[in-house]
């Protein structure tokens, strides 16, 4: 926390003097030279938090009111999600009534309504040009707020993000990535409904010039976004029907996308936030929120391309997800584009695993399956295993064997590294694709054998037991080298 507070204050003496400057650390140099003109349309940030720590949520308000000029701070909304806690409850009002500006508001909620919910009511109470929600942990920095706003003042219906930093939820340190100034990443999704940074693809690059130009993003990560207020209710605000928490921000990206507005990161702002590893609130009947939310997404927005979502999600087929008519009918009303143009025209990098395809699904050798162990979408490459086979394909046994000849999990593609010299069996390491074939090249036999091209050798699971690392070695047409896929493409 200390180095959040110093921040702050170092700032505080900064305004004091007048002098306001760019945290150097922090922001691209570029940013500086960048005017925002006079009249900015003005805000209200809406902070959501349920049982939040003290000082993280003091950390947060504390940097909104010291770095936003007072002219475009319109009003700040806390929304508390019926917190139980001591420090949330009197202690919060008497502070909020005696230290801190008549312009911050605090909105109960009489139930615990979940984030989503929650920020509707905050949105509802809001009376500023635009709307900008906060997570209850973060920390803006100097000039986070005025690129958001001269952007919107530009093109209302962009939804915008800021870059969003890390702060240690071991230290609370803003952690800066340095001499990276200019480095960020877009937000992708998994077929499996989850959100995924991904890089900035090269037609992207080319299309916004500057680095410090808005960014276009086929998804948001959910926490920190501005919008028009206006726009925001055009554009079907939220799903009331999600509960609690996850899914909220995938809906949103595909319906602004599929509805006429935009997503953009705007790299001059930039927001720190405590990523933190479990959640520190309850699910209230053990619900998993984030599966039946991403239900409802998908029967709404996904057409025919939900197949993807339940080939990796089978166990959520016959979920009770609730009535999505409403959700239909706004769809439907404002004549929204389908899925497959969103896939073609914002997203064209991402993997359509059963389509250019040689085969797809499971890929079996007797009772055991090629399986990621879990292990994907954590590092930059990960050794590929075997396991048990599931019943149905599951997201860490989806594979697919490209046209191209790729031996693929979403965006890793499956390499030997050696020629496994003296016979020893190789491990097969999973590596972002590159789509040059070379080492990441393979072949399927009509006997059952897949055959890395490169090295010359055979997926094997001789010797293996569930858990293990698959190995490749010499291909001698032995069973534990015959493998069957669940699907082939002619
Ligand atoms: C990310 C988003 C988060 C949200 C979520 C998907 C960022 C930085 N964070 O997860 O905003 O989009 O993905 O749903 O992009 N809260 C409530 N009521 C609840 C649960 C949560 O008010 O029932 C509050 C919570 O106090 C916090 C905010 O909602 O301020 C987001 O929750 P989180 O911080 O646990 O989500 P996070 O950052 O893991
Ligand atoms: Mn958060």
């Amino acid at each position: 926390m200390a180095v959040g507070f110093m921040l702050i204050s170092i700032f505080l003496i900064q305004h004091s003097l007048a002098t306001v400057v760019l945290n150097e650390e922090i922001h691209d140099p570029r940013c500086k030279s960048v005017e925002y003109g006079p009249d900015l349309p003005s805000a209200s940030i809406i902070i959501i938090f349920t049982n939040e720590a003290w000082s993280s949520l003091l950390r947060t308000i504390y940097s909104v009111l010291n770095r936003s000029p007072v002219h475009l701070l319109k009003e700040i909304i806390l929304v508390d999600d019926f917190s139980d806690k001591e420090h949330l409850k009197h202690k919060l009002d008497y502070y909020i009534r005696t230290r801190l500006p008549s312009k911050v508001h605090l909105l109960r909620l009489p139930q615990r309504s979940g984030l989503i919910r929650a920020r509707l009511a905050g949105a509802k109470m809001a009376s500023a040009d635009v709307l900008v929600f906060l997570d209850s942990h973060c920390e803006v920095t100097e000039f986070w707020l005025e690129p958001l706003l001269q952007r919107i003042k530009e093109s209302r219906t962009s939804v915008l993000m800021p870059i969003i930093d890390v702060i240690s939820d071991e230290s609370m340190e803003y952690m800066y990535s340095k001499g990276a100034k200019d480095f960020f990443q877009i937000g992708g999704f998994t077929w499996s409904g989850h959100f995924t940074w991904i890089s900035i693809p090269p037609e992207e690059e080319a299309r916004r010039g500057s680095s410090i130009n808005p960014t276009r993003s086929p998804t948001m990560a959910g926490g920190l976004f501005a919008v028009e207020r206006n726009f925001f209710w055009e554009i079907g605000s939220y799903d009331k029907d999600m509960d609690v928490w996850g899914g909220e921000n995938l809906e949103m990206s595909f319906r602004v996308w599929m509805c006429g507005g935009s997503l953009e990161i705007i790299p001059c702002s930039r927001v720190g936030h405590i990523f933190r590893s479990f959640h520190p609130y309850t699910f209230p009947g053990g619900k998993d929120t984030h599966g039946i939310n991403t239900v409802r997404l998908v029967e709404v927005w996904l057409d025919e391309y939900k197949r993807l979502f339940y080939l990796h999600r089978p166990d959520l087929l016959m979920v009770d997800f609730g009535n999505i008519t409403e959700r239909l009918e706004f769809r439907k009303k404002r004549k929204c584009k389908n899925f497959k143009w969103y896939l073609q025209n914002i997203y064209p990098q991402l993997f359509i695993p059963d389509e250019n395809v040689q085969a797809y699904g499971r890929v079996r050798n007797n009772h055991m399956c090629l399986d990621t162990l879990q292990r994907h979408g954590k590092d930059a490459q990960y050794n590929l295993g075997i396991f048990s086979c599931n019943e149905q394909a599951v997201t860490t046994q989806f594979f697919s064997l490209t046209a191209a000849g790729e031996l693929r999990h979403e965006d890793m593609c499956a390499e030997v590294l050696n020629y496994g010299a003296d016979n020893v069996p190789m491990h097969v390491v999973m590596y972002q694709c590159h789509g040059k074939k070379g080492n990441q090249f393979w072949e399927i036999l009509k006997s059952g054998e897949i055959v890395a091209k490169y090295s010359g050798l055979c997926l094997d699971s001789s010797d293996l037991q569930p858990g293990d690392d698959i190995t490749a070695s010499v291909c001698d047409g032995r069973r534990s080298q015959l493998w069957i896929w669940d699907n082939y493409i002619k």
